[in-house]
């Protein structure tokens, strides 16, 4: 299954974390394809450090829910603690898309569901998948970030 994952963090060394998750994603997914990575002011809860954001294209045949547990012990590893909404964290790995899979569980949802106002989620996807096409909303990925708000709080830095 072809699936896009995002990448955040704002604390500690933000880009030495985004490559360590994406590092220890490669064991178990084939990653192909990487967005440069961009600095993002923080979304939601506004009096936290700036952000640094990636997204990513994997090939795997982990179902969602294995997907999930594999991000979580990831995120444990890369020294996240459960904290608030939105509350700082050194790595937050969110599945984006799933294939073309919807699902709404309380433990998941696909197609995550803030992407659409999200442009630290929708530039980045912009550069590695502007034809991907949201399975619910039949929009694609350009459609979707020409119209996003606040793209002039994502900065493009550079490859990870
Ligand atoms: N993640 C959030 C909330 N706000 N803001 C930015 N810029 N980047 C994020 O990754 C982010 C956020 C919840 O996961
Ligand atoms: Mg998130
Ligand atoms: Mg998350």
């Amino acid at each position: 299954m072809k699936v896009y994952l995002g990448l955040g963090s704002n604390l500690g060394d933000r880009k030495a974390n985004l490559k360590k998750a994406l590092q220890l994603l490669g064991e178990r997914l084939q990653i192909e394809q990487v967005s440069s990575f961009y600095e993002t002011e923080p979304v939601g809860h506004a009096e936290q450090p700036m952000f640094f954001n990636a997204v990513c294209r994997a090939e795997t045949e982990l179902g969602p829910l294995q997907l999930l547990s594999l991000i979580k012990g990831i995120e444990a590893t890369l020294g996240r603690v459960p904290g608030f909404a939105n509350s700082p964290r050194s790595i937050d790995v969110d599945i984006l898309f799933y294939g073309d899979l919807v699902v709404e569980t309380t433990e998941l949802t696909i197609p995550h569901p803030r992407i659409k106002e999200r442009a630290f989620v929708l530039i980045p996807l912009l550069e590695i998948a502007p034809q991907l096409v949201h399975p619910v909303s039949g929009e694609s990925i350009s459609d979707l970030a020409a119209r996003v708000p606040g793209k002039e709080d994502v900065k493009k830095m550079g490859k990870l």
